[in-house]
């Protein structure tokens, strides 16, 4: 059968997407796109996930005419080992970056770097306070040394439990106690489900489902949540602001520089050094007008969250942003960054750059950020871009939009502080059935579907039925694109949520910050559960992850599902291949933490059946549908 080759509309639903997809093609720039028509049809056995390639005997692919692996092992096993190995790799991912986030904590308590400070001492009096701590009378450096060894223990082995376990609803810590589910250490949780995996251990696939769960509860609950902890405390915690979004954000006349990855360590160093007087003298002398900092994916969500850095794009507009011609540089951590990126660099002018030993690129430009050189490596980064901008092909450059404002910064002290400084006014709109509920819309881009369609549609239908929206990642853009996250979109909302975001000038889609920063929304529901006396599995939440495509949207889904979030999916993961692993994905779960995962790829049919999960929610509560 010939393959159905999508046309650039049916690719990406935005105008300056469609743009640069047919510069590319004239440029002959490969993308996402090209590459996926090469790769498809999929290899079925990956897909189902019953391929196990975890042992020389094999690699083994389960079929009917061969329903074991060599070992024994049958399909179920093999999927739910797949599956917790996809998992752990997510969960890795977060949590090794709140690891460097500690580790930025630490060198700035023992004064060991002048490049970084404490920005936010409240916060990091209040979780110290909050962790039982000692605060009272004492130096903000010495606090801050006892929180990060404080929060280095939730990557070990010592620990039963991990130090945000307060902040979690009982009725949810006794689910989890029961159930074996209690994550204890990050690394132990990790190393642990790489061991169960191993040919000859964990041979019940609902035992290894269950420790899934786990790890990525310890992704949640410990290594992401610290992640956002530490910066907020290094780098200020985030409060409404506007900025702007799209590939419009880059200028014609300036120096552009784009940041992607997911850790601020770096990002906030090259914000800062693109505003170093000298350096934007020095870009003025080579002709142009200025120096233009961008973000894109979740580095640029940080940034933008804390000091209105545009955003250029999400995870699909990587390459496309570079197909502008119009970018100098782009300075990159780790995760999402396709490595295609420097070829498609290597068509412009564009340099990457790379900053981190454990995520290095052919062909990019080395520059190792530590924490006693970040101005340093900054500083060189943004002259190397200034260095770049005379050998711009000005023939080839386009941008292709204007861009399109949008409000960002609702970390939860933001919320508090436009609710008056209590739930309580939430709560009375939810109980009030004003505002029926909330769904968390996170994650990605992937080029199996039409770029945002889903994550666009699905938030417009949720707010349509006075459903409060909150984003983070890669949908972030998508909303703020449509015009979402602008207080005026109200009018596209039911009248309840309508009046309450009206009365507190807040748009009815909150950006609540990059990938790490579900863990806010974790945060939230447990206060509002607390607050109600409740289990995070009674409220009328849900979260959703219509594009995803990444190991760590997979570790997100599954924590929240764990912590009695309800869950859906556009696609499932490679799970098929089990009935019953996708049994217990669908509905077994249900039964143990109250929450399961639904799959379902029309961003319509996903709003109605999340409605009908909120209505039942609603009405357990005794509140009206
Ligand atoms: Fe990556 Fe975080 Fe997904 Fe975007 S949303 S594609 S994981 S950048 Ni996290
Ligand atoms: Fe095959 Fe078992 Fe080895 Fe997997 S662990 S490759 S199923 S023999």
């Amino acid at each position: 059968m010939a393959k159905e080759i999508k046309t650039i509309d049916e690719k990406s639903i935005w105008d300056d997407a469609r743009q640069m997809l047919a510069k590319a093609a004239e440029d002959g720039v490969e993308t996402a796109w090209d590459r996926l028509d090469q790769q498809s049809p999929h290899c079925r056995f990956g897909e189902s996930g019953v391929c196990c390639r975890n042992c020389t005997m094999g690699p083994c692919r389960i079929s009917k005419k061969a329903p074991l692996g060599v070992c024994g092992a049958d399909a179920d096993v093999i999927v739910a080992r797949n599956f917790g190995r996809f998992v752990a790799g997510g969960s890795a991912g977060h949590s090794d970056h709140g690891r460097d986030c500690i580790e930025a904590l630490e060198e700035v308590a023992h004064g060991r770097t002048d490049d970084y400070a404490i920005k936010d001492e409240a916060k990091l009096r209040r979780i110290a306070v909050e962790l039982g701590l000692p605060e009272e009378g004492r130096a903000t450096l010495e606090v801050a040394k006892d929180l990060a060894a404080e929060f280095f223990s939730n990557y070990g082995s010592r620990r039963q439990e991990l130090s945000f376990a307060g902040r979690v609803p009982r009725q949810r810590r006794d689910i989890w106690q029961n159930l074996g589910m209690t994550p204890r250490g990050v690394d132990r949780e990790i190393a642990e489900m790489m061991h169960r995996t191993h040919m000859g251990c964990d041979n019940d696939a609902a035992n290894t489902m269950i420790h899934s769960a786990r790890t990525c509860l310890a992704d949640g609950w410990a290594g992401s949540m610290i992640a956002t902890e530490i910066s907020d405390i290094l780098f200020g915690t985030p409060m409404p602001r506007q900025t702007m979004v799209n590939l419009g954000v880059l200028k014609e006349e300036q120096v552009n520089i784009l940041v992607h990855g997911h850790n601020p360590i770096v990002s906030e160093q090259i914000a800062l050094a693109v505003n170093d007087p000298e350096l934007i003298a020095l870009a003025k002398a080579k002709g142009a007008a200025g120096i233009n900092l961008a973000g894109l994916c979740c580095t640029g969500n940080e940034l933008m969250m804390r000091q209105g850095v545009p955003m250029a794009g999400n995870h699909l507009m990587t390459e496309l942003a570079i197909v502008t011609g119009a970018v100098e540089l782009i300075v990159v951590d780790y995760q999402c960054i396709m490595p295609s990126l420097v070829t498609v660099g290597n068509c412009y002018h564009t340099k990457m750059v790379t900053t981190a030993d454990k995520a290095r690129f052919k062909g990019a430009e080395h520059v190792k950020f530590e924490m006693d050189n970040g101005m340093e490596q900054a500083r060189r980064v943004v002259k190397m871009a200034i260095e770049r901008f005379g050998r711009r092909d000005r023939g080839r450059v386009k941008i292709p939009a204007e861009p399109v404002q949008m409000m960002t910064g609702f970390s939860n002290e933001a919320l508090l502080g436009a609710l008056g400084g209590s739930l309580t006014p939430l709560i009375e709109a939810i109980k009030a059935g004003k505002v029926r509920g909330a769904v968390a819309i996170v994650g990605c881009n992937n080029p199996k579907y039409q770029q945002d369609y889903c994550n666009v549609n699905l938030a417009r239908e949720l707010i349509k039925r006075d459903i409060l929206v909150l984003v983070t990642g890669c949908v972030t853009t998508a909303a703020g694109k449509a015009g979402l996250l602008m207080p005026e979109a109200i009018n596209q909302a039911g009248s309840g949520l309508q009046e309450i975001c009206g009365a507190l000038g807040v748009p009815p889609v909150l950006h609540m910050g990059s990938c790490v920063d579900n863990a806010r929304i974790l945060q939230l529901a447990a206060l509002l559960a607390n607050e109600l006396g409740v289990d995070i599995a009674d409220l009328p939440l849900a979260g959703s992850s219509p594009e995803w495509y990444s190991e760590k949207a997979a570790a997100i889904g599954t924590y929240c599902v764990a912590s009695g979030i309800h869950t859906h999916l556009g696609h499932p993961p490679n799970i098929t291949g089990s009935e019953l692993v996708t049994n217990l994905a669908l509905d077994g779960l249900n039964d143990l933490v109250g929450a399961s995962f639904l799959i379902e790829p029309d961003p319509f049919k996903a709003a109605e059946r999340i409605d009908e999960r909120i209505r039942e929610r609603r009405l357990n509560l005794g509140l009206s549908a």
